[in-house]
């Protein structure tokens, strides 16, 4: 899949995208089918809120054989590529973050390459976050917050949070984002399941708790240039992984029944 050059420009400019309804509703049930099992499993790749739900769920391409598809579909990948203008690629990170109705947490406001740089050794903010709606999300669940253009002006003081999340993050000060939103505003990415996001490792981003009666489940692929590889091994695998082989998309109808059978 190619993106137009009208999408490429608003990425550059917004550092994010917003594509409607990218996967159907069969390839989001496809997805979501294998949820229940994977929160299940007793494994340090499951972290949990402090009221014991499933926060995010890691790892998710070595545990389930949907999961080692959708990392490799060419609605994710190719655009991928594309921007970066690179096709060695390897799989940085793959979960699936849920914030749960009535008790998903907030994810503070950070820019990924903060963690990614500190904590894992990337040297650049090339890595791109391809997300997959799992649910509608609306302005009541938990949307990601997006600041638009906020990756513009380079990477923007940051500190450790070890209280609010479930993980080590680094986030964004205050009166930063006040400066940034307050120029820029904010963007609630919201759309139908299957809706696919596309953002930048500098973008600053965040969201709100979900204390709506809706589930709030996103898919999330973070793909890294090999050339761009992280140099440290600080985080367990499950959070940087440490296989450098250039993904290679797969046919556009990968996660469809019979799938599997045809690879
Ligand atoms: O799932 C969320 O609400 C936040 C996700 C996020 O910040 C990320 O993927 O970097």
């Amino acid at each position: 899949m190619r993106l137009s050059a009208e999408q490429l420009k608003r990425f550059h400019e917004d550092g994010f995208l917003i594509l409607p309804s990218l996967f159907s509703k069969d390839e989001v049930a496809a997805l979501t089918a294998a949820l229940p099992g994977l929160y299940a499993e007793d494994t340090p790749a499951n972290f949990r809120e402090k009221n014991g739900l499933v926060r995010t769920t890691m790892g998710l391409h070595l545990r389930d054989a949907t999961y080692a598809r959708v990392v490799r579909h060419p609605r994710l990948v190719e655009p991928a590529m594309q921007i970066l203008e690179d096709r060695d690629l390897y799989i940085q990170q793959v979960k699936v973050n849920v914030k749960a109705a009535f008790g998903g947490e907030v994810w503070q406001w950070h820019y990924d390459f903060a963690t990614h740089h500190r904590e894992d050794g990337v040297p650049k903010p090339l890595a791109l976050n391809l997300h997959i709606l799992l649910d509608e999300v609306t302005e009541f669940n938990g949307p990601l917050w997006f600041i638009p253009g906020s990756h513009q002006g380079g990477p923007v003081p940051t500190h450790l949070d070890t209280v609010t999340t479930s993980y080590p993050l680094w986030c964004v000060e205050a009166p930063e984002v006040a400066r940034l939103a307050g120029a820029r505003g904010i963007v609630s990415a919201k759309g139908p399941a299957g809706t696919a996001l596309i953002f930048g490792d500098s973008l600053v981003h965040g969201s709100p708790p979900n204390m709506s009666p809706w589930n709030r489940r996103i898919f999330s692929l973070i793909l890294n240039p090999v050339s761009n590889a992280g140099r440290s091994n600080k985080r367990p695998d499950w959070q940087h992984h440490r296989d450098l082989t250039p993904v290679v998309p797969l046919a556009d109808d990968c996660l469809l029944p019979g799938a599997a059978a045809a690879e």
